[in-house]
């Protein structure tokens, strides 16, 4: 297999992940700005099918109506000339100082309502792009000090600005849903929505409940120390998974956005093998960075490294489900058996049933599951040796 990309692999990239500077908190930036349009051609170059952004990636702020104009024609004439599309689009409602006590969450209305405003507008760009998907950060949406904040409320005005944003879309008749992205903590202490269980909660007391899923990312479950392969699959259940982000991050430590693989290479393998298996049909979208001791040549092979990687896990999955041996200890795990029926049938006596049932207890405690010889197995052929 070459493992080379093409567009039929649904690969996307946000404009600020190749663009990225390598700025962090105790170092300036180490690489120049990329332009949008050149990012739009070399990542179409790579076999990406296409690119998202935050309105303030593609039209800095300040920009007059005619700058706005212009900045959209030549990236309009980029994507025409690549056949690169843009799937997905959200709001920078994080950079701005005047976000810092949150945007829809800050105490003082008057942010709230600028917020929103900027998020219309962000609505309103991403459909003019062909975008169906209009991602949701809240990134400043936390506290530092809990006396500053009173939570329920907050997640009052956060439902509200969702609500809002919904009520627009249908108004606007855009085909667009929102997808919620959950992170623990960074850059606020504790950010509200922390983890894809808190945000699949949320969506249920939302006035438009089927407008609203998820955009989980890889980086921000594993933070916390949470399985993302089980979040995905929870949220895949849910049928909410309307995006997913996916990059490298080690457990309990800063928010990374390492290339895609790169950390948690056996997390990566049961991700890819779960998006395959469900046959999901959505984006496969990087939100990563190249290193910071790279200059604009690693940055391509950053992205080209995301794509392989996944290629290269797509086929192990492949393999998982050809492999005689893993196959036989699949069936001594009894993994398959996870779906038949636990009650004995339908009807009003199946409790009765269910009492009659006798089972040996101690034989069964006594069976031996074959989980060590399995995740060998996995293992082996994920090092390459089977
Ligand atoms: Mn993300």
């Amino acid at each position: 297999m070459s493992y080379e990309p093409s567009p039929e692999d649904h690969f996307t990239f946000g404009l600020w992940t190749v663009g990225n500077r390598g700025r962090d908190p105790f170092g300036h930036e180490t690489r120049p700005a990329l332009d949008p349009v050149e990012s739009v051609q070399r990542l179409g170059g790579l076999g990406a099918y296409g690119v998202s952004f935050h309105d303030d990636d593609l039209i800095p702020p300040g920009s007059s109506a005619s700058q706005r104009e212009d900045i959209l024609k030549r990236f309009r004439a980029a994507l025409d000339e690549t056949g690169m599309r843009v799937p997905m689009s959200t709001t920078n409602l994080f950079s701005h100082p005047v976000f810092k006590d949150g945007a829809f969450t800050a105490n003082d209305p008057k942010i709230r309502r600028h917020a929103l405003r900027k998020t219309l507008n962000a609505i309103d760009l991403g459909a003019e792009l062909g975008a169906s998907v209009f991602v949701m950060w809240g990134g400043r949406e936390g506290v530092e000090s809990d006396a500053a904040k009173d939570i329920p409320a907050a997640l009052d005005c956060y439902a509200e600005a969702v609500n809002a944003c919904c009520a627009y879309i249908t108004e606007r008749g855009y085909e667009m849903e929102i997808a919620l992205e959950p992170k623990p903590n960074e850059p606020r202490g504790n950010l509200l929505l922390p983890t894809v269980g808190h945000a699949l909660a949320f969506i249920h007391e939302l006035e438009f409940p089927e407008m609203v899923g998820l955009n989980p990312e890889f980086a921000h479950e594993t933070m916390s120390g949470l399985s993302f392969h089980h979040a995905v699959a929870q949220v895949l259940w849910a049928d909410k998974l309307f995006h997913i982000d996916l990059n490298g991050q080690v457990p309990g430590k800063y928010d990374q956005d390492f290339r895609f693989g790169s950390e948690g290479v056996k997390d990566a393998f049961y991700l890819v093998k779960l998006l395959e298996d469900s046959e999901w049909d959505g984006m496969r979208h990087f939100d990563a960075h190249a290193y910071r001791t790279e200059n604009v040549d690693g940055v391509w092979d950053f992205a080209r490294g995301c794509m392989r990687t996944y290629l290269i896990l797509k086929e192990k999955a492949e393999r998982f489900a050809e492999d005689a041996d893993i196959q036989e200890a699949l069936a001594a795990a009894k993994v398959d058996q996870l779906s038949l029926p636990t009650l004995p049938e339908d009807g009003e006596d199946r409790f009765t049933k269910l009492r009659k049932e006798t089972v040996d207890i101690d034989a069964l405690a006594a069976v031996g599951w074959g989980h060590e010889r399995l995740d060998q197995l996995v293992t082996e052929l994920l090092l390459g040796t089977r």
